[in-house]
């Protein structure tokens, strides 16, 4: 089926006009959908690579967005699945990709980079509020979708088991990272250890993962639900601050140009604090600082994990973009 098609599987208001790709995105296809009546939708098939189970991806995400649609205001800037004609969540194509419809929120921004603590301190507040609101929803009733996802220990294993076996002769490119890596071994198991309670959790903070309403006084909307699983509050935490208040992003190739910007640090810490202090146990509380680092050092093993694997994982576009990837990972963590 091509797109037109797929698209005219879903119960949208008119036929469609234009679709366009949306390059943004490690993991999924996103195409942007117009209408004929001007309506806008998102479009996407899930990578099937990286959800096995792309059916109870969608069985989360119509758990907490139904759950969230019985607290948070107005119903135009929430997040809400289009039906398929017969009624359905999602589609699948003969090919074995699985399709979903999202309408396309209107009159909202969306930021690569965080430009200021206010907006630091808004997009926090966002995050805290979205796990605020989930607090009461029962976490074991979500499907883990991706196995040990933020298990930080677990990447650790991995990496050290493809270091082993270097399938991609990259061993000796990427000796420096792997040092530094395993130097910091026991930090890798300071959340996991800490039996700290299982919430829903939104297991992929970034700053463009929030739309911010024009209309100021509308609340913002935490977007992307495909990793919502059950986790710990801190790695949402921590990924936000690793990710926002890194003076330079994941791609940068002068890995000197990158460390943790204090103001930001602070003013998100303030802003998740000031949605999230609420729930959050002293422990959680106490923890907060640690799990930048532990996230970091995390995606550090990620992406050298991947470099070492051959580049089977996140996208990319030349050949030692995983390993300065990871490099800019442990700057980061270094400058912490
Ligand atoms: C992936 O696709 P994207 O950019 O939303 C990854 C995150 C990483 C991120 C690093 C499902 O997210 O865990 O933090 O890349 N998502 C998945 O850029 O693996
Ligand atoms: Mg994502």
């Amino acid at each position: 089926m091509n797109l037109p098609e797929i698209a005219s599987r879903f119960a949208l208001p008119s036929h469609l006009s234009t679709h366009e790709e949306i390059p943004t995105g490690l993991i999924n296809a996103t195409h942007l959908l117009t209408c004929a009546g001007g309506e806008r939708f998102i479009l996407q098939a899930i990578n099937p690579f990286v959800f096995k189970q792309p059916g109870q991806v969608m069985e989360n995400i119509r758990l907490v967005t139904s759950h969230l649609s019985g607290k948070q205001g107005d119903p135009g800037t929430q997040l809400s699945l289009i039906p398929t004609k017969d009624g359905r969540d999602w589609l699948t194509t003969s090919d074995g990709a699985l399709w979903r419809c999202y309408p396309f929120l209107e009159n909202t921004e969306s930021y690569m980079k965080i430009n200021s603590p206010e907006l630091a301190f808004r997009a926090a507040a966002a995050f805290g509020k979205f796990q605020a609101d989930l607090v009461d929803l029962d976490a074991s009733r979500l499907h883990e979708t991706i196995p040990a996802f933020h298990h930080t220990p677990t990447y650790l294993a991995k990496l050290i088991k493809v270091a082993k076996e270097d399938p991609a002769n990259r061993l000796t490119a990427a000796r420096a990272e792997l040092d530094k890596i395993l130097a910091n071994e026991s930090l890798a198991h300071r959340l996991t250890d800490a039996d700290l309670p299982l919430r829903v959790t939104h297991n992929d903070t970034k700053i463009s993962n929030i739309l911010f309403p024009i209309n100021p006084g509308l609340a913002p909307v935490v977007i992307d639900l495909d990793t919502v699983m059950p986790g710990l509050a801190l790695f949402d935490f921590g990924d936000l601050v690793r990710s926002a208040a890194a003076s330079a992003d994941e791609d940068e190739s002068d890995s000197d140009k990158i460390f943790l910007d204090p103001a930001l640090n602070e003013a998100l810490t303030a802003g998740y604090l000031s949605t999230a202090s609420s729930f959050l146990t002293d422990k959680e509380k106490e923890l907060l600082p640690d799990s930048v680092k532990v996230i970091t050092l995390e995606l550090a093993c990620r992406f050298l994990a991947d470099y070492l694997a051959g580049d089977i994982y996140f996208k990319t576009t030349y050949p030692d973009h995983n390993l300065i990837r990871a490099r800019n990972q442990l700057a980061l963590f270094e400058s912490m």
